[in-house]
């Protein structure tokens, strides 16, 4: 089967896409949402992802009775018939007629087909007893369908039958595979040098772990590196939010200041343009609060060359995840910093995420200790997470060997140190 994907505004002009290129007899095998990250002079939207295959093997008799049955519950009774089988992809071009209510009935319909259809494929696929199981292991992670059946798809060929047995083959595979599909992470914070320092603004919800992110980066970068940093607190919201760097930024003899408004942060940034890093601590926002995000939009909106991040906790369930992504790209973000890693051990909403916006990851944090507990991300560990977690789901036949996972980085010291050294 030649399996496509297409991606657009709306339904209608996925369809019309899919229909120019694959022609009548393709078939809708997925639909979901996805998120475009904001990108110049455009903000992040959401779009419509359809999947669509056509069967080349099929017998064409099966083939023109299965797509009707398909398209008669698209195409709206008073839909010109003809001689010839209604295309499959001619029903969304009636839609303008409809109301909104018709239209979401649509959407549930499908929604019901598409879960139909995959469940069929997953049984005629005659998956191999061990892909079977990685199917169930890697659903275990909160991994959606939608990948599993991706990474999965034409596995038994690539590997032999005995690679495919064992789990630390199909593992690397299944890393591989995905790794490829996710953005090339961004890395450690390029400071810039004093007279042009690189502004990073570190954005996300309330409690993800930012400000303490914020300690952690400023060590490293004033104590380890020794490097001119000042940093900048726009969280003036919650109590003792301000003490809270107070304290690391004496430890580190780093200025401190506290923006109260937009103006103050600009002021505060050209005040410190002999510094190589200005870290930017945000206040914690919900992105369901429209309010409080524009409050936020109009301190971005005051920044010059912002660096901006979103920080995201590992265990963020994959919807709430795409609406953080979407509410806090105020401007074109430059990464993710995914926090609270030691939290979870639902890999699979995170790496789906991450390969459906397409963002890089630059740090990861795995627990509440300043220094100590960040390090730089890379994807290979975060799906070494998930698949460690999946192979504890295979059967007992299928043994899974423990792998370490090593940090990737040991870039930093305890905190302590460091300011003792100094
Ligand atoms: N387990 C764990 N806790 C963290 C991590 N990062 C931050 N925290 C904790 O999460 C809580 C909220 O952190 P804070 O930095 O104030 O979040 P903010 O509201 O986003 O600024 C604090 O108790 C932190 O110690 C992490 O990586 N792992
Ligand atoms: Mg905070």
């Amino acid at each position: 089967m030649k399996v496509k994907q297409y991606r657009a505004v709306t339904l209608q002009e996925a369809f019309a896409q899919a229909q120019a290129e694959m022609g009548e007899d393709a078939v809708l095998l997925h639909q979901k949402d996805v998120l475009q990250p904001a990108q110049l002079g455009q903000r992040a939207r959401t779009l419509v992802e359809i999947t669509v295959g056509v069967d080349q093997s099929q017998n064409p008799t099966t083939k023109g009775v299965e797509r009707e049955a398909i398209v008669r519950r698209f195409v709206p009774p008073t839909a010109p018939t003809s001689a010839r089988p209604t295309p499959f992809f001619a029903a969304p071009a009636a839609p303008p007629t409809r109301g909104q209510d018709e239209f979401d009935s649509l959407r549930r319909e499908i929604a019901q087909i598409r879960s139909l259809l995959q469940r069929r494929n997953r049984q005629s696929a005659n998956l191999l007893p061990a892909l079977s199981d990685w199917s169930n292991a890697l659903a275990e992670c909160a991994l959606p369908d939608s990948w599993i059946d991706r990474l999965l798809d034409g596995l038994d060929e690539m590997l032999t039958p005995t690679a495919l047995r064992r789990s630390d083959m199909v593992s690397g595979a299944l890393t591989r595979r995905m790794a490829a599909e996710m953005a090339s992470p961004l890395g450690a914070l390029q400071p810039g040098k004093p007279g042009n320092p690189l502004v990073f603004l570190l954005v996300g919800p309330t409690g993800v772990g930012k400000t303490t992110t914020i300690a952690k980066l400023a060590a490293h970068f004033a104590l380890q590196k020794r490097l001119p940093i000042a940093i900048i607190t726009a969280d003036t919201f919650r109590i003792g939010a301000v003490s809270q760097l107070r304290t690391y930024s004496e430890l580190m003899q780093a200025p401190l200041e506290v923006a109260y408004t937009p103006d103050e942060l600009s002021q505060q940034i050209a005040k410190h343009q002999d510094k190589a890093l200005i870290l930017v601590d945000t206040p914690g926002r919900s992105p369901a609060d429209g309010e409080q995000l524009a409050i936020l939009e109009s301190f971005v909106a005051g920044v010059e060359k912002p660096h901006l991040q979103i920080a995201l906790a590992a265990g963020t369930p994959l919807a709430d995840a795409r609406r953080i992504i979407q509410r806090f790209s105020i401007v074109p973000p430059q990464g993710v910093v995914l926090t609270k890693v030691d939290e979870t051990d639902y890999f699979g909403p995170i790496c789906a995420l991450l390969a459906e916006c397409q963002l890089p990851l630059s740090y990861m944090t795995t627990g509440q200790r300043v220094p100590e507990d960040i390090q730089i991300a890379s994807n290979e560990e975060l799906l070494a997470r998930m698949l460690l977690q999946a192979r504890h789901h295979l059967p007992e036949s299928e043994a899974v060997s423990q792998t370490a996972i090593y940090p990737v980085s040991a870039h930093f010291q305890r905190f302590a140190d460091l300011a003792q050294a100094r």
